[in-house]
């Protein structure tokens, strides 16, 4: 699962990046610098993991992770092959998930492609070459369909209608995932690999001066997306600030933070959106071993979720005990949770839910 970081050349990409994966992608005032997508696994933070360790002390804590993407700006016209165009444009279309970072910092000393800073612009230009892309895509497939519709493949006729109406919706200026679709269409919508049905959240790059405070630029930002994409999460960054503050141990960084007058770094904001726009079901498994957190995706039955732990586990599986982690809280342990009744013995069909404590029995 991999969460793809887009926007225009020196919106700070790189920067939120290397902040990100502690990496060393080069970040450099120039606008085609990263070509190939730079890819980094990181640690998704998790409240529910630190209880559960403080609760066992076990010997290993594991987090679950996810993968971001850092792909090289796009530019107008990208569509249509401006700047490094179409290759941007797959690489997007591999993500489960986009992070649009949109410069939000005066710097004349960094170059902007428009020569001024405009950050509704600038997300215009973005979403203006997704969504013209998508309808390239889509028209080219109506018009197929359209054919296999008269020689009279009926399934054919439902995929062309959500195709008409996701067509409509991009031709609005609306992106794909702000279609009001039902849960069928969207089932549809899913096969047709369109770049703006993918989930999307917001980061704006403010001024390392301007971190704390809702700056002009940021204001005019989170007015435009409120209006146009209610549901989507903005984060205020400094992805300067974070590059710095990710060369730091946890003490350093946090008397660097003091002095800059902030509370907490916005990086664990923007993993754990990140993280949550993927949609993702996070299980637990504990002991004095190891606690650690896996992820499935939505609908992942019990056996398909012990496979990922071993595969003799899904091959032997007999049953899995679950206990809702609140109440495990609540009970203080498992021996305490089972003899309040709290845990639940589940069979093959148990699809696993976000937040589940799982113990699977099997035999091989
Ligand atoms: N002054 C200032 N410079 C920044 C900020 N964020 C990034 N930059 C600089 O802008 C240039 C481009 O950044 P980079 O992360 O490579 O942009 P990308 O093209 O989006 O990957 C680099 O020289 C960065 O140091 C910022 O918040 N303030
Ligand atoms: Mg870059």
């Amino acid at each position: 699962m991999k969460v793809g970081i887009i926007g225009l050349p020196n919106a700070g990409k790189s920067t939120l990046f290397n902040a990100l994966t502690k990496s060393n992608a080069p970040a450099e005032n120039f606008p085609f610098c990263t070509i190939e997508p730079n890819q980094g696994v990181v640690k998704v933070p998790d409240e529910r993991v630190d209880v559960l360790s403080q609760m066992y002390q076990p010997k290993k804590t594991t987090y679950t992770t996810v993968n971001f993407v850092d792909i090289a700006g796009l530019v107008k016209n990208a569509s249509k092959g401006e700047g490094l165009g179409n290759m941007f444009l797959s690489h997007i279309r591999q993500m489960n998930a986009c992070a649009h970072v949109i410069r939000c910092y005066e710097d004349e000393n960094i170059a902007h492609v428009l020569d001024k800073i405009d950050p509704i612009e600038d997300i215009e230009i973005i979403h203006y070459e997704l969504i013209l892309a998508d309808i390239d895509v889509l028209e080219r497939r109506i018009i197929k369909t359209q054919k296999a519709v008269k020689s009279g493949d009926k399934a054919q006729s439902d995929i062309l209608s959500v195709m008409e109406k996701i067509k409509d919706c991009l031709l609005n200026g609306n992106m794909a995932n702000k279609c009001a679709l039902t849960e069928e269409e969207t089932k549809i919508a899913e096969t047709l690999d369109l770049l703006t049905l993918k989930p999307f959240m917001y980061i704006a790059n403010v001024a390392e001066d301007e971190a704390h405070i809702d700056s002009e630029l940021f204001v005019k930002l989170r007015d435009y997306l409120k209006e146009y994409d209610p549901q989507a999460p903005i984060i205020k960054i400094s992805a300067k600030i974070e590059q710095e503050l990710s060369a730091f141990d946890e003490d350093e960084k946090a008397i660097y933070l003091k002095e800059l007058g902030f509370d907490s770094p916005g990086l664990d904001k923007i993993i754990s959106a990140g993280y949550k726009l993927l949609d993702l079901v996070t299980f637990f498994t504990v002991g004095q071993d190891e606690v650690k957190a896996w992820t499935i995706t939505k609908g992942t039955k019990a056996p398909k979720a012990a496979g990922k732990i071993h595969s003799d586990i899904e091959r032997g599986f007999i049953r899995a005990e679950v206990t809702d982690i609140d109440k495990l809280l609540e009970a203080g342990g498992e021996a305490k949770a089972r003899e309040m009744g709290y845990t639940r013995i589940e069979g093959k069909e148990y699809v696993v839910d976000d937040g589940d404590v799982v113990y699977f029995r099997f035999n091989v």
